[in-house]
């Protein structure tokens, strides 16, 4: 029977790079975003080239009832998830605490934070009654490391490290991996998104240097995921080669 990964976020960027390589591994896969659309195009696309299954479950992670209703909807053969990406998380903003906008400190810390725990808490149930799963969280360097107007946003990716941490713990006697992954400067629709669609200042944060890809980050959680049955890597931070820290970037 094929293995099953879900995936949140996978209408873009990471997500749908990890969608990519999971289906080309022969996994069938739940797929989850807002953007319906992107959601059946993508399904489309994997089932004719990989010939795997494909759930859509579109969904505001920021709503529990969204999260619950629409996860526990599913049917029972989709609940055997053997990989859970909890990939899902945005920035909103790059101001000081004291200019911030009170509406994206609550965006990211809904989304980042409370609907990766949302989601979490459904499916670990699944993975404890199944007796097996990995749970694979995006992190971030800004959950590593704090950077001058990232505040919030670095604060969710604590909150991130933290509960991948505290995951790990509280799974370990159900057998259940938890891995962090913690990427640098990955150029995918994350900073379109922080500048509210300001495409020139979204470019501008990958002048002068080569970032990191989504396939990139795909390949790393594939690498992860892809341990035998004994192994578990914990924590990963991958960097673009030109960059050493959050905000120290050589460029050229
Ligand atoms: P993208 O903006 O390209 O993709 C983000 C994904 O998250 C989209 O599929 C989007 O789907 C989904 N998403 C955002 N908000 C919600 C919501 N409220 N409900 C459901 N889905 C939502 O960004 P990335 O691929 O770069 O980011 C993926 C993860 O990687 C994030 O957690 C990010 O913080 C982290 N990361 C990114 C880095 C980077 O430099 N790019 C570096 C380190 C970590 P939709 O809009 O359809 O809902
Ligand atoms: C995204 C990386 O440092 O641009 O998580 O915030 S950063």
């Amino acid at each position: 029977m094929a293995k099953i990964a879900l995936i949140t976020g996978a209408t873009a960027g990471i997500g749908e790079a990890c969608a990519h390589t999971f289906a080309r591994e022969g996994y069938n896969l739940i797929l989850t975003g807002r953007r319906m659309q992107r959601l059946e195009r993508l399904a489309e696309v994997l089932n004719d080239k990989y010939n795997i299954d494909v759930a859509i479950s579109c969904f505001d992670i920021r709503s529990k009832a969204q999260v619950i209703e629409n996860l526990e909807g599913l049917p029972a053969e989709w609940k055997q998830v053997d990989v859970l990406v909890n990939n899902a998380g945005l920035s909103q903003g790059l101001d000081p605490i004291d200019k911030g906008d009170y509406d994206d400190w609550e965006t990211m810390i809904d989304t980042n934070v409370k609907g990766l725990l949302y989601v979490s808490r459904v499916v670990s149930n699944w993975m404890i009654d199944n007796g097996f799963g990995h749970i694979i969280n995006l992190g971030s360097i800004a959950g590593k490391e704090v950077y001058p107007n990232g505040n919030v946003y670095c604060a969710t990716k604590h909150a991130v490290d933290a509960l991948s941490k505290g995951m790990r713990l509280d799974l370990l006697s159900h057998g259940i991996k938890v891995t962090a992954i913690h990427p640098g400067a990955v150029e995918t629709e994350f900073s379109e998104v922080r500048f509210k669609g300001d495409k020139d200042r979204a470019k501008k944060v990958y002048d002068g240097f080569e970032p990191l890809v989504a396939q990139d980050i795909a390949d790393t959680i594939w690498f992860v995921a892809s341990r035998p049955a004994h192994v578990n890597i914990n924590d990963i931070l991958i960097m673009p080669t030109a960059q050493a820290s959050a905000t120290n970037i050589f460029r050229q």
